[in-house]
């Protein structure tokens, strides 16, 4: 069983990627990201997904034209794990010096 992260933890993560919110009612992260077009959003979602496949842990998600809704959360222990912590990282190094667009708001 994956352990959830305690406070400290998730005050860490939430301090490290401050685009991240937490969600309570999921005990979730959660960012949105705003890309100039829709093929810059899926080519987004097409790297995550490659990368969430690899690590076996995989985000809930939703697209709209150019913005990509990510939450995150570990299934196997109903909330936050280091899993979640190890996508986010791997998800902020993808969008890293890339043209991702701030979401109005954060
Ligand atoms: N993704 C997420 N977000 N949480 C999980 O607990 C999870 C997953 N478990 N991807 C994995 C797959 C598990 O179902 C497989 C069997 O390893």
């Amino acid at each position: 069983m994956v352990r959830k992260l305690d406070e400290a933890e998730r005050a860490a993560l939430l301090t490290r990627f401050p685009l991240w919110t937490h969600e309570p009612g999921r005990d979730a992260i959660r960012r949105r990201f705003l890309f100039a077009d829709f093929a810059r959003a899926f080519g987004f979602m097409s790297s995550v997904a490659i990368i969430a496949e690899k690590m076996d842990h995989h985000p809930e998600w939703s697209n709209v034209y150019n913005r990509v809704d990510i939450l995150l959360t570990t299934h196997d222990c109903d909330g936050l794990s280091e899993r979640d912590a190890k996508l986010a990282e791997a998800i902020e190094a993808l969008v890293q010096g890339s043209d991702t667009l701030r979401a109005a708001g954060e």
